[in-house]
């Protein structure tokens, strides 16, 4: 796999994986195709190595485009999407444009040049659990979404899934919890947090604060994804996990701590339509099948990285806070 057609990998997952390819595997050529959406940020993929590397700004939903790259490799890793609930509250309508036709795109010109194609999701397609549930989500658990956004990214997945039962499709699909770390979107709950606290702002709690998420650092998410790509089984779907199941309430609290406020310094707010109350990831098959690990395995310490990395790059979230602010603000969040 040496030619590798990156899609969304000017956003904060995809320009990690973008850079972990780089590092871990000299041999490989990576293209970059992304729309640059407010989420994209050529910033994320500065000083890579000119060439083994390449950009492309594009739309996923572009089919001759699209075709003319995904023609020219031998893997797609598609991460572009809408990603943020709170935006496909505001406006579904993008989403079922990037996430069911962008994927409907790539799925037809991977077809169309029989090419090995991994499908990036989330565990939001599977719905929520109930705070006391036993259970954490499975490979096997029924799809339920509940917003705009993760309905869309269950429906790509079920057209991934349709395409290798119907055209044999070389497809392999991972379904990943919550990711933190650096070049986040301050759109996020983690970014968000520190960078309000940064412009001296109180944090903000959805409704109660009770939910839990599962949170992954996202070089784990990218070290997952690599290895799926290269051993993988054809029509297989993986969920990507780290047993880090924390609830929002004690993140703000250890956010608030590791920058030295007092941790209640933060306020309750309106509640998220629809809000999911708890996601969980059952690991075992990737971890069993795959052998796969993860690195950032202390949650405490990997935030305090993360609150750094933060600290260090005012430049580089300072000109999307206001607008995002703004956007939360027209919402009633
Ligand atoms: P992000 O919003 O930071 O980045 C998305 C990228 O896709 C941006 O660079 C944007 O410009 C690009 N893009 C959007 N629409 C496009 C289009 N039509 N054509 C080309 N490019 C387009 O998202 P992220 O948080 O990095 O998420 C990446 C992927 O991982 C998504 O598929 C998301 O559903 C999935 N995922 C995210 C998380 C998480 O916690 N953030 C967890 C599990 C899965
Ligand atoms: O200001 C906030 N206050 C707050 O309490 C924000 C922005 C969020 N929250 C809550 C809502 C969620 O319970 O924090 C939790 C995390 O919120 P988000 O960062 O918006 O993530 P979530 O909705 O859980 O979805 C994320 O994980 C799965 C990603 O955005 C998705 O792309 C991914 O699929």
């Amino acid at each position: 796999m040496k030619e590798i057609l990156i899609t969304g990998g000017a956003g904060f997952i995809g320009s990690n994986f973008v850079r972990y390819v780089l590092t871990q595997r000299p041999e490989a050529r990576v293209t970059v195709l992304d729309k640059l959406t407010y989420a994209g940020n050529l910033a994320n993929l500065a000083g890579l190595p000119e060439e083994r590397f390449s950009f492309v700004k594009g739309d996923i939903c572009d089919a001759a485009l699209v075709e003319k790259l995904v023609k020219k490799t031998d893997l797609v890793v598609h991460f572009a999407a809408e990603s943020h609930n709170d935006n496909s509250l505001l406006d579904p309508r993008p989403f079922l444009d990037a996430n069911i036709i962008g994927t409907f795109t790539l799925i037809e010109a991977a077809r169309k040049f029989n090419k090995r194609y991994h499908h990036i999701s989330t565990d939001e397609v599977y719905g929520d659990l109930e705070l006391d549930d036993p259970a954490r989500f499975t490979e096997t658990t029924p799809y339920q979404p509940s917003s705009p956004y993760s309905s869309t990214k269950a429906g790509s997945d079920l057209l991934v899934r349709a395409w290798v039962r119907s055209f044999g499709l070389a497809a392999t699909i991972s379904n990943c919890s919550n990711n933190y770390g650096p070049y986040q979107h301050v759109e996020k709950f983690i970014p968000r947090q520190i960078t309000e606290i940064l412009e001296d702002r109180r944090p903000r709690l959805y409704g109660s604060g009770q939910q839990v998420r599962d949170w992954i650092h996202t070089e784990d998410h990218s070290s997952a994804v690599l290895l799926i790509c290269e051993q993988g089984e054809i029509g297989e779907t993986y969920l990507i996990g780290a047993d880090g199941e924390r609830n929002n309430i004690s993140v703000v609290r250890e956010i608030l701590r590791i920058m030295g406020r007092d941790e209640n310094d933060f306020e309750h707010v309106n509640d998220r339509a629809g809000h999911d109350m708890r996601y969980a990831i059952d690991p075992t098959k990737l971890r069993t099948k795959l052998g796969w690990t993860p690195k950032y395995t202390d949650f405490a310490a990997g935030l305090k990285d993360t609150v750094e990395w933060y600290k260090e790059n005012r430049d580089w979230w300072q000109p999307q806070k206001a607008a995002t602010e703004a956007k939360y603000k027209k919402g009633g969040f």
